[in-house]
């Protein structure tokens, strides 16, 4: 008799309804093979499939799980919102202590329009700066992805680099023909378009600490440049902080740098797993946007009560004494300690982290460019990705994706991630 393992099953069965099985394409285990995990619940640093399998979780929802998964005083906010009334249509009190949180962590941000995606924090901030400076062209930077707009979705990361496609069907030449695309952290690039284009140029748009090609961080240089053009030229320099914002710190990659944006893009920590996002920056932008100004953005769930309630508890979390040391100090523990276990393998191999974020690069150096990371050794990502699966660890399925740690990851889960990594790198040659 044989027996069926059910996460094949349940793939099967999700493939007749779902295309290809998944709600959102890096899921489908496509660039690594194999079958996709179907999670049953999560806690703390650990999610389980359908077989009852327990995994070291280093995905985190993409993000948000930074205090853990289901954490007691997240799901009792979240309880307590929701016998309240789950969505009204009208604003609420919570909104406005979301706002306040945000403007006061943010200093960049002077005002918030909270929304339910990142995808629709990046998308409104494009339309935002393009109403405001009257102008079309944006520039963005290869291997960043800024949600799944038509005019951000031009040489893109995350899932359209995983799955080898450069820009989407579907998203008519017209649409994208104001996108100009430069090479990440190449500043004499953005120094020739805008002397190019400089007074047609409505903004650009970054991701500070780049997620979606795996990790990769902005150079200072490259940061300060694009801030001083847009300065400049009176474009708008939009961070797209959808990921690294409240994961590489308090306050984001920009207290980081010490770079302020002009529009910030912020969503997954800041809605602890339910669906929040949002755009804010500075008062005389966010003026533009109705209904004050010209600038039309709206959404039924904008704002939601329950999943504010999700995003408060979380940020309250962020903000005990010590929290972004500890992360910052585990993620650490885990990159020397992955790092270390190839050195002693014999495998070229590196890592990097910033905060709570984490890249892995079968590589010989840590990349610093879309070119760099493709060049990384895909195939061995892949090996080691279902090595670690069988071991019980949940790294990101794909070799451009960055990885998550949250502040449950305790010393003994990161020891027996290292220890899962020892085993899985003797057996990579
Ligand atoms: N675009 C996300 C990763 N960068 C994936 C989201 C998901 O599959 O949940």
């Amino acid at each position: 008799m044989t027996m069926t393992n059910k996460n094949d099953s349940l793939f099967s069965r999700a493939q007749k309804t779902t295309p290809g099985g998944v709600n959102s394409p890096v899921r489908a285990f496509r660039s690594v093979g194999g079958t996709p995990r179907f999670i049953t619940r999560a806690e703390g640093p650990y999610f389980w499939d359908a077989e009852g399998q327990r995994y070291i979780d280093y995905i985190g929802s993409w993000g948000p799980a930074i205090v853990g998964h289901a954490h007691p005083a997240v799901v009792k906010a979240v309880q307590e919102a929701a016998a309240r009334g789950l969505s009204f249509g009208a604003p609420t009190e919570a909104e406005i202590l979301m706002a306040e949180e945000i403007c006061r962590l943010v200093p960049s941000i002077e005002q918030v329009r909270l929304v339910s995606s990142g995808t629709e924090a990046t998308m409104s901030a494009l339309r935002l700066a393009r109403g405001a400076t009257k102008r079309d062209k944006i520039i963005k930077f290869e291997g960043c992805y800024h949600g799944h707009a038509d005019s951000l979705l031009v040489k893109a990361g995350s899932g359209l680099l995983t799955f080898g496609n450069p820009t989407s069907a579907g998203v008519p030449e017209d649409f994208t023909k104001h996108t100009l695309v430069l090479d990440y952290n190449d500043p004499q690039q953005l120094e020739d378009a805008f002397k190019a284009y400089g007074t047609e140029i409505a903004c650009v748009i970054v991701e500070p600490v780049a997620g979606n090609m795996n990790l990769i961080k902005a150079t200072p240089e490259f940061l300060q440049t694009m801030r001083r053009l847009c300065t400049d030229y009176g474009s708008v320099l939009i961070f797209d902080e959808v990921m690294c914002g409240f994961r590489v710190g308090l306050g984001g990659a920009q207290a980081l740098y010490g770079i302020q944006a002009d529009i910030t893009a912020l969503g997954k920590v800041i809605g602890g797993g339910l669906p929040v996002a949002a755009f804010g920056g500075r008062a005389d932008l966010m003026q533009h946007m109705a209904p004050l100004g010209g600038v039309y953005q709206a959404g039924t769930l904008s704002g939601n009560p329950v999943a504010v309630a999700a995003g408060l508890s979380t940020l309250k979390l962020v903000q005990e004494p010590g929290f972004y040391q500890h992360l910052s100090a585990q993620t650490t523990k885990l990159v020397e300690g992955l790092s270390a276990a190839a050195k002693a393998a014999n495998i070229s191999f590196c890592a990097d982290s910033q905060g709570g974020m984490f890249g892995l690069y079968f590589a010989q150096e840590i990349p610093g460019s879309y070119a760099s990371v493709m060049a990384s050794d895909k195939e061995k990502f892949n090996r080691f990705f279902h090595l670690m699966l069988d071991a019980g660890v949940y790294l990101a399925p794909s070799a451009f994706e960055a990885g998550f740690v949250s502040a449950q990851h305790d010393d003994a889960v990161i020891a027996a991630t290292i220890e899962a990594a020892k085993q899985a790198f003797a057996q990579l040659h």
